[in-house]
């Protein structure tokens, strides 16, 4: 069961990321942060989540040699394979074999509503049937491990429920077969704007690169894309999200950077180049160690975590999915 203590969530801890482009600064505020500091208090499991980036269409090879540097990415912002597992969704084929019961579990109606759908179908040429049941595919990626509790940024929350609701769905036909996990969506930093629409969220796939705070970005490439964040004409620093969305996008951003909060941190600013100016330097003080502990990640070295991180992952998914068999009762 996920408890709560004054340190953060006990039990077991599962996330993911897909190796879709470069670690952003929104995956690592909203998400990425809590996986590192809640490996004090849970068992956490952290997986590439590769096969759920075949849902658009991409080139051969193109999610192999991302899943890489996701992989590597992580061990660099702090996923200790001591205390975690780290691993790659498709080194576990369990992960697409449950994914077929939770479709099973799975109503239409239920996979329409969910807005990364209406999001992503609108976006891309293609629609694919995967786009459409992904959230089966991440029901199973959660559910395989016995999951207490997912930390994820807000635009996962509909994801979750909808894990909960389809593991609660099959044990009341087949018995108290699978946790029912909760998430863990942080009160702050759980959205990350966009610095150039801050109406979107931050994103790896955005309209434009100066939008997005990337993990490889340069020092000055990063100072640049605060600077040129969107603000609005009134010159006030006030946290508003609703009126004053580029503004307090910055605050948040200062603000979770320093584990402070964006209400008072407004209170230290009159002007919006000095917000901008700290709100850089809050962000490099994280990136620059990060930057570096990426370069000193050989591939081989990334390559025998993950294969390890395989097999304690293999272990328990085999556990859990014996369990989903049994329960259904093949013959
Ligand atoms: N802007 C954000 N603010 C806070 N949290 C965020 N997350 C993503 N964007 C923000 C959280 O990061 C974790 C991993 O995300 P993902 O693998 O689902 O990919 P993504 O980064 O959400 O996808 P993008 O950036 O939108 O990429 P594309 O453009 O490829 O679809 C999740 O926990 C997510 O909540």
């Amino acid at each position: 069961m996920a408890t709560e203590n004054q340190s953060g969530p006990s039990g077991r801890a599962f996330s993911g990321i897909q190796p879709t482009g470069t670690i952003h600064l929104g995956n690592y505020l909203g998400a990425i942060k809590n996986w590192v500091d809640f490996q004090d208090t849970t068992d956490g499991i952290y997986c590439v989540v590769d096969l759920h980036a075949f849902s658009v269409p991409r080139e051969p090879g193109e999610v192999g040699a991302a899943t890489l540097e996701a992989a590597r990415d992580l061990l660099a912002i702090g996923i200790d394979p001591e205390r975690s597992i780290l691993f790659v969704q498709s080194d576990v084929r369990q992960h697409t074999e449950l994914a077929w019961f939770m479709q099973c579990s799975a109503a239409f109606g239920e996979l329409r509503r969910m807005t990364q759908f209406k999001d992503k179908s609108e976006s891309n040429d293609f629609v694919s049937a995967a786009l459409f049941t992904y959230p089966a595919l991440q029901a199973a990626d959660i559910l395989l491990y016995d999951t207490d509790v997912v930390p994820v940024g807000d635009d996962q929350r509909q994801h979750v429920e909808f894990t909960r609701d389809v593991a609660q769905r099959f044990n009341a036909t087949y018995g108290d077969v699978l946790v029912v996990p909760e998430h863990y969506i942080p009160p702050a930093g759980a959205r990350i704007m966009d610095l150039q629409h801050p109406e979107n969220k931050m994103s790896k796939s955005a309209v434009s690169e100066l939008g997005t705070i990337f993990f490889t970005d340069s020092e000055s490439d990063i100072i640049k894309k605060l600077k040129k964040a969107v603000t609005d004409n009134d010159g006030e620093v006030r946290f508003d999200p609703e009126s004053k969305p580029g503004v307090s996008n910055l605050l948040n951003v200062l603000a979770v950077a320093k584990g402070t909060d964006p209400v008072s941190e407004a209170e230290g600013y009159s002007q919006y180049g000095p917000l901008k100016a700290d709100a850089a330097e809050a962000v490099l003080e994280i990136v620059r160690p990060i930057q570096k502990r990426r370069q000193e990640l050989d591939d081989g070295d990334v390559r025998a975590i993950l294969a390890d991180g395989a097999d304690r992952a293999r272990a328990k998914a085999t556990e859990v999915m014996d369990r989903v068999r049994g329960a259904v009762q093949l013959l």
